[in-house]
């Protein structure tokens, strides 16, 4: 876990009303003393370039994102005073292609008495009119966290930059009768509105250790009664944060609306759960009836299910774009330094680049693509021909920009047969990633990208796959090992492991890395697992910074594709 995401964890202070019923649980760290921030010193060679981030400060969760009059938002929890959590308001920018963005004043902020002690996350609706809305929480005087509609102040105006809060705010909130934890209650979905003209949103909550989804349904989106039951809930999983919930079209890499029911339709609820900092799916079926979910057979429902990223990538959001019919992913990539550092370099967290996200054709899985818009920032392509990569061999790329690149590169294997046996307790991708980083030799594999290298290789990050004959199938296990990143040992170095659904017998493995700075965003087997790292190389940076193909396996593999591009700076401000 990172070391700056722990240190705005829970604090477990406990505070009892009402005969104890009504309980408060302190959930953020707050750093009461943090002065307003001054200018972030002028050498950042951690800063992004193409990576959505204010020039300084804090951000946390990408809230409400949407296209509005053809213009896209990106609303986010941020911190005006400095790079700490705390002090959270809704920030805002705008974009006409989810690459370059325009920042405008903070569109929420505390300023009334529902929301006076925070504004934290929520989700925009786009009503039948066209209207959009926001439903977001927030924070009382006894802070109790409870939740609050927000409209624009003038609906011609494309970038929204003024939002009017409802006077009969808060519109759901814990109370004896409800039972609702007072200090485990927050970040409303965007809602949904069934064939019975009846809108559905769903809160965030726990129970003891039960995760639950709570729905709550409105006809007119003011007034807004808590269902007897959950949407959905799972035993042991501790506070569900930022829940997303949406229908994903069968077999077609389109996306839809999020009031979209039908037989051509699955559903997906993401979770965020607070416990482990990680954003975790289900694809199940929403019954319309009960108004219940329930994930298919298969899917699981805790810590060890599918994940959208196996790295760093949390409180993520989705929304549908009408402009291009697909459902947009965001997240929230958090740092791995120490407060410290952070509070230094003046600024922490760093969006995710905006991905595509569908139903895989197996329909048991999602995939996610970085949006096509990032390819404009493609310049100076370099390519490798089609070779035999030699086991424990490494080909060092030149001629391109390696803190500041978009890399594809695809491997078939040779001799697959000659694959190591995967022992049956091997079941935790990560764990297994550790115990074989890029350094142990393996059969097939580590194969894969050595990304933000120094010169004689102290530092690097080191992107790669190896594949295990299993008990019927061959296993791909994917690996992002941060152990070599940085030669200061101040960071979370945590290596991430996911295994990839592909059939190696059958298809070529792909890796497509975008590398910017301290950030290295995986997508493996063309968007099947992504794997996200914060790095920090002290020699790898900017023009030191290299970029090689590596085979520490005893066995060749080849490489059939290889594309790198330098990447332009996006013009983020
Ligand atoms: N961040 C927000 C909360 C949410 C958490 C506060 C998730 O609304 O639960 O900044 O990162």
């Amino acid at each position: 876990m990172a070391i700056s995401s722990a240190a705005w964890l829970l604090f477990s202070s406990f505070l009892f009303l009402s005969h104890g019923v009504l309980q408060l649980q302190a959930s953020h760290h707050l750093y009461r003393d943090i002065k307003a921030s001054s200018s972030p010193p002028a050498f950042q060679p951690y800063r992004t370039s193409y990576h959505f981030q204010p020039p300084k400060n804090w951000i946390n969760d990408p809230n409400g994102p949407m296209i509005y009059k053809g213009v896209y938002h990106l609303l986010y929890q941020y911190n005006p005073k400095g790079a700490v959590w705390g002090n959270i308001v809704w920030a805002h920018s705008t974009s006409t292609d989810l690459v370059n963005w325009t920042p405008h004043v903070p569109a929420i902020y505390p300023s009334q008495p529902s929301d006076i002690n925070g504004c934290w996350s929520g989700s925009t609706t786009i009503l039948p009119s066209g209207k959009p809305v926001i439903l977001y929480t927030g924070v009382n005087p006894q802070n109790q966290q409870v939740q609050n509609l927000a409209t624009p102040k003038n609906l011609s105006d494309p970038y929204l930059t003024q939002w009017v809060k409802s006077t009969k705010n808060p519109l759901m909130a814990p109370t004896i009768a409800n039972q609702i934890n007072a200090s485990s209650f927050r970040d409303p979905t965007t809602a949904w509105l069934g064939p019975d003209r009846i809108w559905r949103v769903l809160i965030g909550s726990k129970r003891n250790r039960r995760g639950l989804a709570i729905l709550y349904r409105s006809k007119d989106f003011v007034h807004w009664t808590k269902s007897q039951h959950p949407l959905h809930s799972a035993t042991d999983t501790g506070m569900w944060e930022c829940p997303d919930f949406f229908p994903v079209r069968i077999n077609a890499n389109i996306g839809v609306d999020t009031s979209v029911i039908g037989p051509h339709v699955k559903h997906v609820l993401k979770l965020s759960l607070d416990d482990t900092k990680h954003d975790y799916y289900t694809v199940g079926t929403y019954n319309l009836n009960k108004d219940i979910y329930v994930p298919d057979k298969g899917q699981v429902d805790s810590d060890s299910g599918l994940r959208y990223d196996y790295g760093k990538f949390y409180a993520s959001k989705t929304f549908f774009d009408t402009a291009k019919n697909r459902r947009i992913l965001w997240g929230w990539i958090n740092e791995s330094s120490s407060v410290e550092d952070d509070i230094k370099k003046g600024w922490s967290g760093v969006m995710a680049i905006p991905r595509s996200i569908w139903l895989d054709k197996s329909g048991k899985q999602l995939v996610q693509w970085p949006i096509s818009e990032l390819e404009r920032l493609r310049e100076n392509q370099v390519n490798l021909p089609n070779q035999v990569l030699k086991g424990g061999l490494a080909i060092e790329v030149s001629g391109v920009t390696s803190a500041q690149a978009d890399v594809e590169i695809s491997f078939r294997t040779i001799e697959l047969q000659n694959a190591e046996k995967l022992d049956p307790s091997w079941t935790n991708p990560q764990a297994l990633c550790s115990q074989k980083g890029a350094s142990v030799k393996g059969r097939l594999g580590p194969f894969g990208l050595l990304a933000l290298a120094s010169k004689g290789l102290q530092e690097q990050t080191a992107v790669f796959f190896r594949i295990f004959k299993g008990q019927d199938k061959y296993v791909v296990l994917m690996c992002s090992d941060q152990s070599r990143s940085s030669l200061n040992n101040g960071n979370d170095k945590t290596t991430y492991g996911a295994f990839l659904d592909v059939n190696p017998s059958r298809d070529e493995l792909s890796l497509r890395s975008l590398i910017d700075h301290s950030i290295v965003e995986s997508f493996g087997g063309e968007g099947k697992a992504c794997i996200t790292a914060r790095v920090y190389p002290t020699l790898a940076i900017q023009n030191e910074a290299h970029l090689h193909v590596f085979n520490n396996g005893t066995e060749n593999v080849q490489i059939t594709r290889f594309s790198a591009w330098s990447m332009k700076k996006a013009i983020i401000t």
